[in-house]
């Protein structure tokens, strides 16, 4: 990976990375770096974004650096998010600038194995955040899914240098607030939509496998080139290097007693839409190699005895985590993720042993369809799934956690409660945004939800 650095900030980040090898960064250290001329360039508004940039590592500092008793090896992830807005984009910027495609998405049924295969970067845009939630409501309606808003009001509001970046987003039919959004969304950036059916029959999956095709075509034709067989092949085996590690990872926090908190695995989580696939397996596989470390020294986060909670639900875009602050901060831990910024994006590989171009692309598909989304009509996978990861987690009870105007997650929701009534498993819905109205609210709710469940 031998691309050109332009701009002058910690260019060297990701080669000599942790001169100080193992140091944890602390509150006094971290910052968000900046990179004004770079923003500049990308057509931002810098003096808002710079703000922003200060803010978001204050609640950095105070929701990760905190905390005591880190494995070492999630410097690497502290030292991403210090250069989330600097380092990584100035990479995305080099790619670029030597003929990459660098798309941006906003689910995870869009394959990224094929953007990698013609040489591209793929970049998730969900957003997590309620800075840009105001610059959204000037023109989408107030009512529609935060998580809608946050991602929109960054482009809006020029305030995001992903999204300044890349060369086109794909979107998905996936729910209305989203599909309704990419026409507006288009006429700011060049925005493709990958129809992606609600049910799975077979007149479904064929659809989808030519909108796979589709979406293929669309991003060689970016790249200037056709991906072939050979390539495809070696992105798959990428992807499935990433989602092992990402396996790996869920697997040792399942211990009992757990050796890492909820927070830092969702932050890993987090991070997997945004940094290079390759280096960031080989850093999930460090940390596990830490994890194993830990479990066989009976080290315990946040102590042996602490209830184990499991997150079932919507995904949680960098950077909310509200409810995993609010869940351990009351002296609990969270086990799973079951979401897309979880174990919905990683719990299905591949097949790598295809040969030709159409059965790759059939594999592909029927990887993709695997994925138990809400938006889907009849979802009885989904209810078995939730069930069978709060069994591996051995988690104690389960939260089921949807953004405020999702209906697909907040109807299912029925489903799920259901079950977890008919399985004796402790249970509680919260339905949230991003602002810190509710926080209170929620607190009062989870220290009673652990203390039913402590009996
Ligand atoms: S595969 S969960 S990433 S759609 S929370 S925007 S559904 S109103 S995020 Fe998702 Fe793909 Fe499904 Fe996963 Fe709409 Fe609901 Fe908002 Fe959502």
């Amino acid at each position: 990976m031998k691309w050109l650095f332009r701009y002058g900030c910690s260019e060297e980040l990701f080669l000599k990375r942790f001169e100080e090898e193992g140091k944890i960064m602390n509150a006094e250290s971290f910052e968000i770096k900046a990179c004004p001329e770079m923003w500049k360039d990308l057509g931002m508004d810098v003096e808002r974004f710079d703000k922003m940039r200060l803010m978001l590592g204050e609640i950095y500092r105070k929701t990760y650096l905190t905390q005591k008793n880190r494995p070492v090896k999630m410097a690497y992830f502290d030292d991403m998010v210090a250069e989330i807005h600097g380092g990584r984009i100035k990479e995305i910027l080099a790619a670029k600038a030597e003929g990459h495609p660098v798309i941006g998405t906003f689910c995870v049924y869009i394959p990224e194995e094929v953007v990698l295969a013609a040489g591209g970067v793929c970049v998730g845009l969900c957003g997590g955040s309620q800075g840009s939630i105001p610059d959204a409501e000037k023109i989408l309606p107030r009512n529609i899914c935060p998580m809608v808003k946050s991602a929109f009001g960054f482009k809006a509001g020029r305030i995001c240098p992903y999204f300044q970046a890349v060369d086109f987003v794909y979107g998905e039919t996936t729910c209305d607030a989203k599909k309704k959004t990419w026409e507006i969304l288009d006429t700011m950036v060049p925005t493709y939509v990958m129809e992606i059916p609600q049910m799975k029959k077979q007149s479904d999956r064929d659809m989808w496998l030519s909108e796979v095709k589709e979406f293929k075509a669309k991003v060689e034709e970016v790249a200037g080139k056709e991906v072939t067989v050979e390539e495809l092949k070696k992105a798959v085996k990428v992807m499935n290097g990433k989602r092992r590690a990402l396996q790996r990872l869920n697997t040792l926090r399942h211990t009992k007693p757990t050796p890492i908190s909820g927070k830092d695995v969702l932050l890993v989580e987090q991070i997997a839409f945004y940094d290079e696939p390759v280096r960031f397996a080989s850093q999930v596989n460090e940390l596990c190699d830490d994890l194993e470390q830990r479990i066989a020294a009976g080290e315990a986060v946040p102590g042996k005895d602490a209830v184990r909670i499991m997150v079932a639900g919507v995904p949680m875009a960098l950077p909310n985590w509200k409810l995993h602050h609010l869940v351990e901060g009351a002296g609990a831990v969270i086990v799973n993720e079951e979401s897309c910024i979880g174990t919905r994006y990683y719990k299905d590989l591949m097949a790598e042993d295809a040969q030709d171009m159409e059965t790759i692309l059939t594999d592909l598909t029927k990887r993709y369809m695997n994925i138990d989304c809400s938006c889907f009509t009849p979802n009885d996978e989904r209810i078995d799934q939730v069930l069978k990861e709060y069994r591996e987690s051995q988690a104690d009870g389960i939260i089921h956690y949807s953004l405020q105007f999702c209906h697909t997650y907040n109807v299912e929701e029925i489903r799920i409660r259901e079950a977890c009534a008919r399985e004796g498993i402790p249970y509680m819905f919260i339905e949230s945004d991003y602002s810190p109205e509710d926080v209170g609210q929620i607190q009062t709710r989870v220290e009673a939800f652990l203390e039913q469940i402590r009996g």
